[in-house]
């Protein structure tokens, strides 16, 4: 497996909707192995294929908490919400392709994802707390949606404009 180079907003491709994967490849299996272990590298709790430059419908995600608890890497291909609650939930997010920058987001609490695992089999799963922010926000990747596009314009221009100014001081170095 190998680290893969997170792409940093704005980048066009993070705003591209991402195409369906059609199979479970070798090539899908080394991507998704690839991105695990860029997530736990980063350190982070999710990543999705945009992400890191490849514009297929897949993410990975691991929200246990614990060190002592058992890690649950999980790998959704063609994740689609079939659910959503009604309650709803805020959670300062941040994003490893927007890096030290945070904002409140509200999101459905509870949502069912529907999914293909890494043997082509179809799951499905209620997620909650955590989980039910992060799946949702790796989807949102999946359709070309940063968090920041849900903060108020001048926020989300803030934001950017340092994320310009990191990246043009990380391109000098
Ligand atoms: O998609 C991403 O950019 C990953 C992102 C996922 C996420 C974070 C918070 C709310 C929703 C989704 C991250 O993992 S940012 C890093 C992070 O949250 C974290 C890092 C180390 C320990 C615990 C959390
Ligand atoms: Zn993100």
């Amino acid at each position: 497996m190998a680290l893969r180079d997170i792409l940093i907003h704005p980048d066009p491709r993070l705003k591209k909707v991402a195409a369906p994967v059609p199979e479970v490849t070798a090539e899908i299996r080394r991507l998704a192995g690839d991105m695990l272990e860029t997530m736990y590298d980063a350190p982070g709790i999710g990543l999705a294929a945009p992400q890191v430059g490849v514009l297929s419908r897949l993410l990975v995600m691991d929200c246990v908490k614990g060190e002592a608890d058992p890690a649950r890497p999980m790998v959704l291909i063609n994740p689609e919400i079939a659910w959503v609650s009604e309650a709803m939930n805020v959670y300062e997010e941040g994003c490893l392709s927007i890096p030290e920058q945070y904002g409140d987001v509200e999101r459905p609490a509870e949502v069912v994802v529907r999914w293909t695992d890494l043997d082509g089999k179809g799951q499905e799963e209620r997620f909650a707390g955590l989980w039910a922010t992060c799946v949702q926000h790796e989807i949102d990747h999946l359709n070309g949606k940063l968090f920041i596009d849900y903060l108020k314009p001048l926020r989300r221009q803030m934001i950017t404009r340092r994320m310009v100014k990191l990246k043009r001081e990380r391109a000098r170095a």
